[in-house]
């Protein structure tokens, strides 16, 4: 076996430890020297880095060789510390605690935004589905797994300031197993889309890559039939001047897309209409309006027959749509319908809904889409990916950047929670002699967004919401006015003229309070809908089901209330399974290989943890079992404990363990269990288990010659 923690690469003639492969062996533990370490690597093209099982991975922004079938090969069912730390490692490890304890295993992956999550992501579904079984049913699954990751990247992925291919929703999948290890099925649970992009876009930043990649990759024959010309004249790709990306060829890109979509078994005509939408969604940003006697009014109402004729709806119902509402009246008892104008602002708040609405739609069908191609009923053992939008701050942030920085809290609980206090807290429980480490635990952020008694602020924003109708005027500094009531002494909330600040676990974001109100109240409006479910297509009227119908009109689900319903169910869901964690650091803004923003690495380093994640694992145990386990495992090393033993079990332990001449600061016994102090001292009694069952074996063949 390799000394832990100084293997190299490249063994340069003997290898100087310049770094450590797993940080528990740092020397110091300060958050300088674990900067140092990682900066040390990166340099030396080596990425990963572990703190015992937990995988530190630094985004080197170019290609690197050691991803290749030479690796996965290499990686496995090797342990992981007698091989290079590589995302591999964590992978097979997973893989094979799964098949091993039957248990379903998720690596949760954070990081900001731009810090190698999705590509970590895949990394992991490549090398699983690699060394998984095989078969024609199997394979279908693989394909289908691996190409759900173009086809959600094209619809929900957009370049931003901080990442080229930025995730602009969450995704959790699962793959489910057979007992065996073959891959049956899987599952894909996505988390709320940034849809505003639709029709918003800040400086510098696209739109989602469908958009470009329509505009980029359709035949001349498509495009006549889309209406499709460059991004420059639609007015939703327009706002931002950027429609090209480094390295990314939007063009070959769309193959992919149109490769993906066919794998997952979608016919021409569904991915004809798919695209119908896509591009229908851009005619319809470049519908404009002017003001007559406060009524909105189509500038060229030439321009609303494509998208009518894309949606197959009655272009004259989409322009009344968008300048007019029905509106429910109760006058003297009588419900009455009336129909009402809207100004300019509320016609283009109308459109920019519509086609919000159309493009979630879309997206949520692809999620099923997926989904159904690899649904199976079987009740299997899995292995779970989550990535998800990474924690960001931008110059301005919204309702958006709220939501998204909010399940990034959640997910940094979880981590808190299962990897330093519960892990604290058994060491109280068992009685175990331990100096107790501190650490900023996030649960007041996470309380103060989404508690319900008292009130956090996403009860606040409902609250305001369902007292008063989001458009109208004052409702977010009715917000505002209401928060400042409720959580303004709060240590991790301040106010400032039209928003506030929340000290983040990663850093303090300014949000501004514009348009939260509308965002969270994020209602299609009924009369939109009954236009859409009379078009002629019945593709596009399959996405709009639901039942307008008076009685049954109860106050629909809110942005805010459904991102808390769904972080807290995926909580749940995660904490179900055993967990890995891959802790993803951007070394710059630039993008650029090896170029390493000292501060921003530190920053990073401080607020995952990493230093206290390295204290409670050093001055932890890397192992523990309960007495019985222990000796039913290693009862084999001396006579007197096999095939059993009848004693106390805490002398039964110490026993074997003095028989192993183990250093009694490696280990302590605590009420119910024992624990071992590292790796090191546990693989020396693997190896005394497995040369005692040699030692039994010849004894009973030799016995066997003998006898027959
Ligand atoms: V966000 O929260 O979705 O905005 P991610 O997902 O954390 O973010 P992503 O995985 O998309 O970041 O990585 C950003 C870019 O960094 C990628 O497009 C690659 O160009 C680059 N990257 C990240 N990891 C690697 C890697 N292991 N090898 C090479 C990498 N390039
Ligand atoms: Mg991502």
């Amino acid at each position: 076996m390799k000394e832990a923690g100084v293997y190299h690469w490249q063994s340069e003639g003997g290898a100087k430890k310049s770094s450590v492969d797993d940080m528990v062996l740092l020397t110091k533990i300060t958050e300088a020297a674990i900067t140092d370490n990682l900066k040390k690597r990166l340099m030396e093209d080596k990425i990963y880095t572990y703190i015992g099982p937990v995988l530190v991975a630094v985004n080197p922004f170019k290609q690197l060789p050691y991803f290749g079938d030479k690796e996965v090969e290499m990686y496995q069912g090797v342990p992981q510390y007698e091989v290079p730390p590589h995302i591999f490692s964590l992978a097979d490890t997973m893989y094979r605690n799964m098949l091993i304890d039957s248990d379903s295993q998720c690596v949760i992956i954070s990081g900001e935004s731009g810090a190698g999550k999705t590509v970590s992501a895949k990394f992991i579904m490549n090398y699983i589905t690699k060394v998984c079984g095989g078969g024609q049913k199997v394979q279908q699954v693989k394909d289908i797994i691996m190409e759900s990751n173009p086809l959600l990247e094209a619809f929900g992925n957009a370049k931003t300031i901080r990442n080229n291919n930025s995730s602009r929703f969450g995704k959790y999948v699962e793959i489910q197993f057979s007992r065996g290890g073959e891959p049956l099925g899987g599952k894909v649970s996505n988390f709320l889309l940034e849809k505003s992009r639709v029709h918003f876009l800040n400086e510098h930043e696209r739109s989602f890559h469908i958009f470009y990649q329509i505009c980029a990759g359709t035949t001349p024959q498509q495009k006549e039939q889309l209406g499709i010309s460059s991004p420059e004249y639609f007015e939703y790709l327009q706002q931002s001047g950027v429609y090209k990306v480094d390295g990314t060829n939007d063009a070959q890109e769309f193959q992919e897309t149109l490769k993906a979509m066919q794998v997952m078994g979608m016919s021409d005509e569904t991915q004809n209409n798919m695209l119908k939408i896509v591009a229908a969604i851009l005619h319809m940003g470049n519908i404009s309006f002017y003001e007559e006697n406060n009524a909105a009014i189509i500038s060229d109402p030439g321009y609303l027959e494509f998208p009518a004729f894309l949606l197959e709806i009655d272009p004259q119902q989409l322009g009344h749509k968008l300048v007019s509402r029905i509106f429910d009246s109760k006058w003297g008892g009588k419900s009455e319908r009336v129909d009402v104008t809207l100004n300019t602002e509320q016609a283009q708040f109308a459109r920019d809904a519509w086609t919000k609405g159309l493009y979630s739609r879309l997206f949520d069908y692809i999620v099923e889409a997926v989904n159904s191609a690899m649904v199976t009923d079987a009740n299997l053992i899995s292995t779970g990916i989550l990535d998800i939008y990474g924690f960001e701050i931008f110059g301005r942030n919204g309702f958006e950047q709220f939501c998204i920085n909010y399940v990034n809290e959640k997910l940094q609980q979880i981590f808190i929670e299962l990897t330093l206090k519960s892990e604290q807290e058994e060491y109280h429980a068992e009685g175990i002699q331990w100096k107790p480490i501190n650490y900023f635990d996030n649960k007041v952020v996470c309380e103060l967004i989404e508690e319900k008694r008292p009130p956090g602020i996403m009860c606040i924003l409902d609250d305001t919401c369902a007292t008063m109708s989001a458009k109208s005027e004052g409702a977010d500094e009715d917000f505002h006015r209401k928060m400042e009531s409720q959580v303004g002494s709060h240590h991790h909330y301040q106010k400032f003229t039209g928003g506030f600040i929340i000290k983040h676990y990663a850093g303090n974001v300014s949000y501004h309070i514009d348009s939260f109100c509308e965002k969270n109240r994020d209602v299609l409006f009924n009369d939109i809908i009954e236009v859409m479910q009379h078009s002629q297509n019945a593709f596009i009227r399959g996405l709009f089901p639901d039942v307008i119908n008076q009685a049954s009109r109860g106050r629909p689900a809110t942005a805010g209330s459904k991102i808390r319903t769904q972080a807290n169910e995926l909580v749940t869901t995660l904490k179900k399974c055993v967990p890995h964690y891959i802790r993803c650091i951007k070394p710059n803004e630039t993008k650029r290989p090896k170029d390493w923003d000292e501060k921003m690495v530190k920053h990073q380093v401080e607020y995952l943890g990493l230093k206290e994640n390295i204290r409670v694992k050093r001055a932890g145990f890397a192992y523990r079992r309960p007495f019985i386990k222990f000796l039913h495992r290693y009862g084999i090393l001396t006579r007197e404990t096999w095939p059993a033993w009848h004693g106390e079990p805490t002398q039964g332990i110490i026993h074997i363990l003095s028989s192993v001449h183990m250093d009694p600061s490696q280990y302590q016994i605590g009420h119910t269990k024992v624990f071992v102090k590292d790796p090191e001292s546990l693989y020396m009694l693997e190896e005394c288990r497995e040369r005692r069952y040699d030692h039994y074996a010849r004894i009973i063949q030799q016995a066997f010659r003998k006898y027959f």
